[in-house]
């Protein structure tokens, strides 16, 4: 809790939360600290080329590592939970391993992965994606981000384009907690979610192009309104998603009006649709709709609409092997526990790539996240910490 505290005040917003934006100054300073805390447990520490930080406890056995971990950037407007529980929690089982001077067979790898957000550079769960290969790290360079940076650049300002490869540590299992950033848990009265999947997850840029006019002057029936188009575009994507109901969800987060002045009728409008559901089918017959959709609005309002891929993935199951294990760990603890699956992404999705992957969940109150009130109860927290200790030992000790 204390660590979670300190790490809270890096990037400390006036009225609470944080923004800690992935390779911003922000979050070298977290990664400073975070990386201080590591070798203050004698953990071996590794930086790879897209910054992905990984600190190696060693077991008898010198072959691949249990790996836990997350991420420490966040969203603009982010909660001190969504990814440092992860790390933090992570890093509190070393120390307790260390107190009670228990071995391992396998060695305990704590990771904080590069950029999950995906807030600042797109795709989200970037240093974990190139982790496993599904990135090249020389693509992951040539990112520019909403500030019109590039990661390369920005990276290389803080320092943390580190000097090994990327994919270079041998994991044989990975376990990652997260508070669930939903409602779910707490609305049953349950403590521990064992995560068995994350849902499919879609991010597009649409950038509509009109002509602009007066406002007073120009009839409505012969406006090219880059604005009206983008709108009717936003609420399609929200009946989509009350059409389809199930996991089906459906955000337009960002949207950019030029010349955005009170009296001239746009002639550009950017802005992202982030679509997501559980079922890859259904995902992509919503992608679909819209698109058909936008042709149609294009052909109506005579304006143009190109569109820029910013993150695709697919659902991903975890293994069934890992997701008893949690179960089981919970039950142990005489801890409330359900299966479910993720609506957020997290940097276990791309893990699952290459090893068995779970997932645990602790509530949020009031089911909210990626806003600064964002909470979770220290007992819940404890609760949630004590289940991945039980996990990582058990993973730790088996073959
Ligand atoms: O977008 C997500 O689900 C995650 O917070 N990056
Ligand atoms: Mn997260
Ligand atoms: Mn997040």
């Amino acid at each position: 809790m204390g660590r979670l505290q300190a790490l809270g005040e890096i990037g400390a917003l006036a009225g609470g939360g944080v923004c800690r934006l992935a390779l911003s100054e922000e979050d070298k300073a977290g990664r400073d600290l975070v990386v201080s805390w590591m070798r203050e447990l004698g953990l071996d520490i590794r930086i790879d080329k897209i910054g992905n930080i990984f600190a190696t406890r060693p077991g008898t056995f010198d072959g691949p590592a249990v790996m836990t971990g997350s991420h420490i950037d966040s969203v603009k407007t982010g909660g001190v939970y969504d990814g440092a529980l992860g790390v933090l929690a992570g890093l509190e089982v070393v120390e307790t391993l260390n107190e009670q001077g228990i071995q391992t067979h396998h060695p305990l790898t704590v990771a904080a992965f590069t950029n999950e957000e995906g807030a600042r550079f797109a795709p989200d769960m970037m240093g974990s994606l190139v982790f496993v290969g599904g990135m090249s790290v020389e693509e992951a360079y040539e990112v520019v981000g909403i500030d019109n940076k590039s990661v390369r650049e920005c990276i290389e300002s803080i320092g943390y384009d580190g000097k090994q490869e990327c994919g270079q540590t041998a994991v044989k299992a990975f376990v990652e907690i997260h508070v669930e950033q939903g409602p779910v848990l707490e609305a049953q009265g349950i403590t521990i979610g064992a995560v068995e999947q994350v849902q499919g997850i879609s991010w597009q840029e649409f950038t509509v192009t009109g002509v602009s006019n007066h406002a007073g002057t120009t009839p409505t029936n012969l406006r090219q309104d880059a604005g009206y188009a983008a709108c009717q575009v936003a609420c399609k994507a929200r009946q989509i998603a009350e059409q389809y109901g199930g996991y089906q969800v459906a955000t337009v987060g960002v949207m950019n009006f030029e010349p955005n002045l009170v009296n001239v009728i746009p002639n550009k409008v950017s802005f992202t649709v982030d679509l997501r559901n559980t079922d890859e089918q259904v995902l992509q017959e919503a992608e679909q709709e819209l698109a058909d959709f936008i042709e149609m609005v294009s052909r109506q309002q005579r304006v143009d609409v190109k569109s820029r891929r910013l993150a695709r993935f697919e659902p991903v199951n975890f293994s069934q092997k890992v997701v008893a294990k949690v179960k089981q760990a919970a039950q142990e603890l005489n801890l409330s526990v359900k299966r479910m699956p993720s609506g957020a992404g997290h940097d276990a999705q791309m893990l699952a790539r290459i090893c068995p992957t779970g997932m645990i969940f602790v509530p949020s109150a009031g089911g909210i996240s990626h806003n600064i009130n964002e909470h979770t109860d220290s007992k819940d927290i404890e609760a949630g910490a004590n289940v991945l200790l039980g996990v990582l030992l058990d993973l730790l000790d088996t073959k």
